[in-house]
């Protein structure tokens, strides 16, 4: 049989973040999180969604540990909710939100599953974003008093750290466009923002090397940018100027080379960089173990006078048009474009040397149908095959790929579209709280088993 294997070593994982899962947000000390406060806001999350409930997971934890096991995941990816640890966002350490981690990570280790933790998945205490949030310096010194709580606990069978997941969503999304908690839009604290980001993942890697992290990283959805037209200089412009505001600002300072020259000219016209310190850039490229990747699709961009730029989303990029070309979309709206994900890791690869990299997510939403009691997500067998071929192809060019985390191991609270969009592998029927193996989980699971992809049917 001609399959389409894997590296003998390669670890299948998935994952799952605390605010989109958890719920019980009052249990246990746990205070309010930013998405707490922007979910209640008129207007912000489709149909006045919440993760009050969510799926439950935090009482259900023990059976969702089960489908993992079942399904054969080797690694577990999850957030850990910083309003149940420190709930004051500064200052004393809740012993019993930790309580909840630190079974779950018993639980995982018992049953041979390797748990990947992301201490922040966008759910920052209130209390902080109450005196600024991540536009203010003194957050980031906060999240490495907090990433030390968490590994005092956890540190001595969690092996795999990832600081922040996706630190462009929470600047560009939470203080850009507004679409994300906290909900601003402003283009100077954007910048701050993305500044105080990677200073906290700087801080918070070298308090876990501190306290003994064997392997520390974060995770980046570097957007895959790619001209309307390739025969035109503006889109090449375009492209250069997403690329840089999406990708370089971040890859650059974390992998050592400190903020382009091309972005401080950008940041000038929002201000500048006052809160760049001398040392910041340093600590911003502490060694890192690994690079998580979070890849749905790549984003088209045409120059167009008069384009808004993305409503707000990359400050100072009016004239420019976001569009996508006529390819299937996810029920996000999103094309399908597995080769976007091969270029991503070879680019990375190349731009960035030496670094192990992860897809620590990758998934899609589809309008899945309940037939019975099985779920024939058919499309989503579909887009998954693409991408891990995708990914084989980047293997077969030399790219370090070490694993892969599908996202999501649950249906679960999409942000500001609710619980509309289903992302899992696993139904949930959110009434009763029931989970079903959609037919993509069972697919996984053969495809885990044999560490290969089935011939194409
Ligand atoms: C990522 N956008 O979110 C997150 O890491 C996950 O929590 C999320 O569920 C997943 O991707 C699927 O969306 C994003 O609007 C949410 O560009 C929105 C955007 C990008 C990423």
């Amino acid at each position: 049989m001609n399959r389409t294997s894997f590296p003998e070593n390669f670890v299948w994982g998935s994952a799952t973040a605390a605010y989109q899962i958890e719920g019980a947000v009052d249990a246990d000390g746990r205070t309010p999180s930013i998405w707490d406060t922007f979910s209640r806001t008129p207007g912000a999350v489709a149909d006045g969604h919440t993760g009050d409930e969510a799926c439950d997971h935090y009482h259900r934890w023990r059976e969702d540990v089960d489908l993992i096991a079942g399904l054969g995941l080797r690694a577990y990816r999850f957030s850990v909710a910083w309003p149940r640890v420190i709930p004051g966002g500064d200052g004393p350490v809740n012993a019993a939100g930790l309580d909840f981690y630190d079974r779950l990570v018993d639980e995982l280790c018992r049953r041979g599953i390797a748990p990947m933790v992301t201490l922040y998945h966008w759910d920052l205490p209130q209390s902080l974003e109450d005196r600024g949030g991540w536009p203010v310096r003194d957050t980031a010194e906060h999240f490495a008093d907090y990433a030390t709580a968490v590994h005092d606990r956890l540190g001595d069978r969690v092996a795999s750290w990832l600081t922040l997941n996706e630190p462009w969503c929470s600047a560009y999304l939470g203080y850009g466009s507004g679409r994300h908690a906290p909900g601003r839009r402003d283009p100077a604290a954007t910048f701050a923002a993305v500044h105080h980001l990677l200073l906290a993942h700087g801080l918070g890697t070298q308090a876990l090397r501190a306290a003994g992290a064997r392997s520390v990283g974060l995770a980046l959805n570097p957007a895959v940018v790619r001209p309307v037209d390739p025969d035109s200089a503006a889109d090449a412009d375009a492209v250069r100027l997403i690329d840089g505001l999406h990708n370089r600002v971040f890859l650059d300072p974390v992998l050592g080379d400190g903020y382009p020259a091309d972005m401080v000219t950008h940041m000038a016209r929002f201000g500048g960089t006052p809160w760049l310190a001398d040392g910041d850039e340093k600590t911003i490229a502490a060694p890192i173990d690994l690079l998580g990747l979070n890849y749905y699709s790549p984003t088209w961009v045409a120059a167009r006078p008069g384009a808004d730029g993305g409503d707000g989303t990359y400050p100072g990029s009016e004239g420019i048009e976001f569009t996508s070309p006529d390819l299937p979309h996810t029920s996000s709206g999103w094309p399908v474009d597995p080769s976007g994900l091969t270029e991503l890791l070879r680019r990375v690869a190349r731009d960035y040397p030496g670094v192990p990299l992860w897809i620590t997510e990758n998934g899609a939403a589809f309008e899945d149908r309940v037939v019975g009691d099985r779920v024939p997500d058919r499309d989503r067998i579909a887009y998954l095959d693409g991408h891990l071929r995708a990914v084989r192809a980047a293997l077969d060019s030399g790219v370090d790929v070490r694993g892969y985390l599908l996202w999501s191991l649950l249906d679960n609270f999409e942000w500001a579209e609710g619980y509309h969009k289903r992302f899992g592998i696993v139904r949930v029927d959110y009434p009763t709280q029931r989970r079903i193996l959609k037919d993509s989980a069972h697919w996984y699971r053969s495809v885990i088993r044999d560490n290969a992809l089935p011939d194409p049917a």
